[in-house]
């Protein structure tokens, strides 16, 4: 038996000398707005993404122009904190270089978007200045690694975000490449010998995720990561985490070999073994994942393949000890909070809801300015949230009525807004994403404004109910955790997804194929009638479903992936 060849990626990034590749003579050549090919691949693990205006494709074909190319540009903040400094810093540049909007994005970091090839290095270099960069955001590496955002104790956050830091910097590429095409750092000669410790020169099979939650708020949606860490706290302390392997959430229409799957849960370990465990399970998928098809390359096919139990106990070789027996934990929210919170060292703090996750001013919401005259006078630091919002953080007593008075004057104190639209979620979509077969960001406020409509006629008005919305199946908004969501399919038209748990803890399953709006709402109006007057007290929206049999429990990815060769099974 011939073995299967290697993604034609792998042949990219071994050849590309670290990540070097020819992005320099891509960038200094002036007949295109565009990279080679090849450097288009190796650029994503600089931060960055090669994309072209998809509004103007027909237009430019016919007038025989090259797609309007651009990039978009991902800075890379573990767990999200920036500091009002640099807010300021990176809204200058999305005025500057960018489209005027920062993209808050659902692993609580920025993007920008529509930056011209000439633009590119004066950006990377703005970010840079300002103390943070792009490295490893985009790319078959570690990402972004998320921890809980809201401080509400503040102490127990700060341990676990130490932590989500310490794996953040210890799995960072090693190549100066970085350094040497944006920041103009000396040359490695071939003299020196550079390695990658971690990576080797193919660097990981394909992407990979970590994500830190502190139960009982599950707002980074720890169990869609490669690699989740649930805080596990007694008498106050952070005695350790419960580690989670496998969760991701993309998959194909009509592959029924791709799946969303949850995470499975390998045992506890001490805050100290943290850092090991990561190590072992990044350098396990290095070695097992499946570089032959970048369909089936992330960890949760690697573990479906070798067995859970056999997974686990490779990675406790490579960590040289065992997992403890996992500890109890429980979860009851997911998303973010929103208005005022206090704090355990008396700091006040105000979660912003942005719908779509983009910050720019529209109309009377004019939240790029009131954030700015915010950061200039009145608060320390900016945490992003999982979720595409933000919070306005540590601000002191004495100066929160003033940061009450600007969010008002700036029509951004998001008092009035209903609980399930500050819930939902919508990842970019078109015109920007190259994958999008449908709207998303551009369609999740009218959508919610009809779904606001069918609550409040059947009472329901006040329930929170996640609804999350993609322009296609990879899931950047994570779907399959919803209890409401829609997937793009085709201009206008969404597969339905329902029964996920409001905590994050269930796979949804889909209900409906290829639905327009009217036909969306028809199918969720009986339902919500049936919700309003049959559900149990306290039950949330995606329980009842799956207890009326409305939709099957999904408990593993496979499961996903056969109830959706049979939809609407149980109606
Ligand atoms: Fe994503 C690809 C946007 C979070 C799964 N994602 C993309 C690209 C880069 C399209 C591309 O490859 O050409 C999108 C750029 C759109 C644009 O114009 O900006 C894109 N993903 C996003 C963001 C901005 C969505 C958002 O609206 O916030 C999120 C950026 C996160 C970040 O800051 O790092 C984003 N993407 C996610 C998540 C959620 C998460 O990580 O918590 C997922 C599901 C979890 C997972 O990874 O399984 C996700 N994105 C994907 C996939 C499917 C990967 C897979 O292995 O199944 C792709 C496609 C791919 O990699 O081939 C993708
Ligand atoms: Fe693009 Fe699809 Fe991700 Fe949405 S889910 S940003 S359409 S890749």
């Amino acid at each position: 038996m011939t073995a299967k060849p290697l993604a034609d990626v792998e042949r990219i990034k071994a050849a590309s000398r670290l990540l070097r590749g020819t992005i320099e003579e891509s960038l200094a050549d002036p007949v295109t707005g565009a990279l080679a090919a090849d450097d288009t691949q190796l650029i994503k693990f600089h931060g960055s993404y090669q994309q072209d205006d998809r509004d103007m494709r027909a237009e430019r074909r016919q007038a025989l122009l090259e797609p309007a190319y651009s990039f978009m540009v991902r800075v890379r903040i573990p767990g999200g904190i920036c500091t009002s400094r640099q807010w300021l810093d990176l809204d200058a540049l999305a005025g500057r270089h960018a489209n005027g909007t920062l993209r808050l994005t659902t692993r609580q970091t920025i993007q920008f978007h529509g930056i011209l090839k000439r633009d590119l290095k004066a950006s990377l270099a703005a970010i840079d200045a300002t103390l943070l960069n792009t490295l490893a955001a985009c790319g078959d590496v570690n990402r972004n690694v998320m921890s809980a955002t809201l401080p509400v104790q503040r102490a127990l956050h700060e341990e676990v975000l130490a932590v989500a830091r310490d794996l953040s910097d210890h799995l960072l590429p090693r190549t100066r490449a970085y350094h040497e095409i944006w920041l103009g750092a000396e040359r490695v000669t071939p003299e020196v010998e550079e390695v990658e410790p971690i990576y080797g020169r193919n660097y990981l099979p394909r992407k990979f995720k970590i994500g830190m939650a502190v139960p009982p708020d599950n707002d980074v949606d720890v169990f869609t990561q490669d690699l989740g860490y649930l805080a596990i706290v007694e008498d106050g302390r952070l005695v350790g985490f419960d580690v989670t392997a496998g969760g991701g959430m993309g998959m194909s229409f009509g592959e029924p070999a791709t799946y969303p799957r949850l995470g499975d849960v390998l045992g506890f370990c001490t805050p100290e073994q943290a850092l090991a465990v990561a190590v072992a399970v990044v350098t396990a998928q290095r070695d097992l994942g499946d570089r032959t098809d970048r369909k089936h390359a992330r960890l949760k096919y690697t573990i479906d393949t070798v067995g859970l139990d056999a997974f686990r106990t490779e990675v406790e070789r490579r960590q040289g000890f065992a997992f403890a027996p996992a500890r109890p934990y429980a979860f009851s929210h997911t998303g973010d909070r929103f208005g005022w919170v206090g704090d355990d060292r008396g700091l006040w703090h105000f979660g912003l809801f942005v719908e779509g996750g983009r910050i720019t001013d529209r109309g009377a919401w004019r939240a790029r300015s009131g954030l700015r005259a915010i950061a200039e006078r009145h608060a320390p630091e900016f945490r992003l949230t999982a979720n595409q919002n933000l919070l306005i953080s540590g601000i002191d007593p004495d100066d929160r009525g003033r940061v009450a008075a600007l969010l008002a004057e700036y029509g951004i104190d998001g008092t009035s807004e209903h609980p399930a639209r500050q819930l939902a979620l919508a990842c970019v979509g078109l015109p920007t994403c190259g994958l999008a077969m449908a709207d998303s960001e551009r369609y999740i406020a009218d959508f919610m404004t009809r779904f606001e409509s069918l609550l409040a006629r059947h009472g329901l008005a006040d329930e929170e109910i996640t609804v999350r919305m993609t322009g296609c199946p990879n899931g950047c908004a994570r779907p399959y955790v919803a209890e409401v969501a829609l997937v793009g399919k085709a201009p206008g038209r969404y597969n339905l997804y329902l029964g996920g748990a409001f905590d994050g803890s269930r796979l949804n399953a889909q209900y409906r194929e290829n639905l327009d709006e009217p036909a969306l709402l028809a199918a969720l109006d009986p339902l919500l009638a049936a919700y309003a007057g049959h559900r149990q007290s306290g039950e949330r929206f995606g329980d009842f479903l799956v207890r009326t049999g409305i939709v099957p429990a999904i408990g593993s990815g496979r499961a996903f992936a056969a109830a959706t060769l049979r939809p609407g099974a149980g109606t």
